[in-house]
């Protein structure tokens, strides 16, 4: 008989709950590119109010929000200030380079977090020379630094040095959620330290697609018109708008449990010759170096016996726990590695 798959590749494999199939049969829609589509209307507006701004926009992806966000504040040949393993700089397909015309400068993190000191030292005074400092980005919870928490008093800082220069901050808040529930604080917590924040409805939240973008009306009105301009008017998306609104309002807490088991995970890995990362969130990395495997050998192993994840460098391998993992599946996946390394 076929062992069941264990993937923890990426909460991104999620998929939808009954009552999110429920709500998208039952949804009521319209045309949103004439704003008259309730549900999408319903799920911007409540989004708007969990992020404390005043506006938010339903966008196909976390990729897309993003794009929105930066071609939204800045203008070609400005400059955006980015850790430097960020998701935006990182796995975006140099997007912002094609799409929006600007430069990045990149600044290394600790743990994933900027340092405001070192974000004051790179914004850009007025010479000829000089691109104009536009954005700072961060990413909470942070993907490659391994679903590390940024606290909002961290992003405090951040936020204060891009606002004494009159630069804009984004937040790529894929997994923000998996951040408040790891610190038991508001989503708009960490939103009050940005001008835009994006979150992702289609991860640990199990929504089948979208992401949304919020910030002030303003921010939202112009956001609004680059996301038609990148082919993103999505017209009756309140089928898809529907199953979001069951992840704001059933999803988030649940996100503890996916804690748990990734922190259960790591603890059993850590018995192992592997080095393992601190877990805070949902994700695990663990270096196999010491196996003498390199990731994609130690991957093609655990293959073999149904249990998935990512190669995230040479040596390094990031598991993801989700809604589809459970306790069961932990110690499976705990068993096939002593079996694949042992
Ligand atoms: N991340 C994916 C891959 O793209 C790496 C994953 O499996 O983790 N911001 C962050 C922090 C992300 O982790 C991701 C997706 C995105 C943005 C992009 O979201 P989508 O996939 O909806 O465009």
């Amino acid at each position: 008989m076929q062992r069941p798959i264990i993937d923890l590749r990426s909460d991104t494999v999620t998929k939808p709950t009954e009552a999110m199939l429920k709500a998208m049969v039952e949804a009521e829609v319209g045309d949103d590119v004439y704003g008259e589509d309730p549900t999408v209307n319903r799920l911007e507006s409540m989004a708007a109010e969990i992020l404390g701004k005043e506006a938010a926009l339903f966008v196909t992806s976390g990729t897309q929000g993003n794009q929105v966000a930066v071609l939204t504040h800045c203008r070609s040949g400005d400059e955006v200030i980015l850790e430097a393993d960020s998701h935006i700089f990182y796995y975006e397909s140099g997007a912002v380079a094609a799409l929006a015309g600007v430069q990045t400068r990149t600044l290394p993190g600790s743990r994933g977090a900027l340092d405001p000191e070192q974000v004051k030292r790179a914004i850009r005074g007025k010479n000829i020379h000089y691109p104009r400092t536009a954005l700072v980005c961060m990413e909470n919870t942070h993907n490659r630094a391994g679903g590390a928490v940024i606290t909002p008093e961290q992003m405090r800082g951040v936020y204060q040095a891009a606002k004494e220069r009159g630069v804009a901050v984004h937040l790529d808040g894929a997994r923000l959620f998996h951040a408040a529930v790891a610190l038991g604080r508001k989503a708009e917590e960490f939103a009050r330290y940005t001008d835009s924040v994006q979150i992702c409805l289609s991860k640990g939240l199990c929504a089948p697609m979208g992401s949304i973008l919020a910030g002030s009306r303003a921010f939202i009105e112009e956001a609004r018109w680059w996301r038609k301009k990148l082919g993103g008017g999505m017209r009756q998306a309140g089928y898809m708008a529907a199953p979001g609104i069951v992840a704001l309002t059933e999803m988030v807490d649940r996100l503890a449990e996916d804690h748990r088991r990734a922190k259960e995970l790591a603890a059993g890995l850590s018995k192992l010759p592997l080095t393992v990362y601190p877990v805070e969130t949902n994700i695990v990395l663990v270096d196999t170096r010491a196996t003498g495997y390199t990731a994609v050998e130690f991957l093609d192993k655990l293959a073999a016996y149904g249990v998935r994840a990512t190669d995230f460098d040479e040596y390094l391998v990031r598991f993801t726990t989700h809604y589809h993992i459970g306790d069961s599946d932990i110690a499976e996946t705990l068993n096939i590695v002593e079996r694949v390394i042992g």
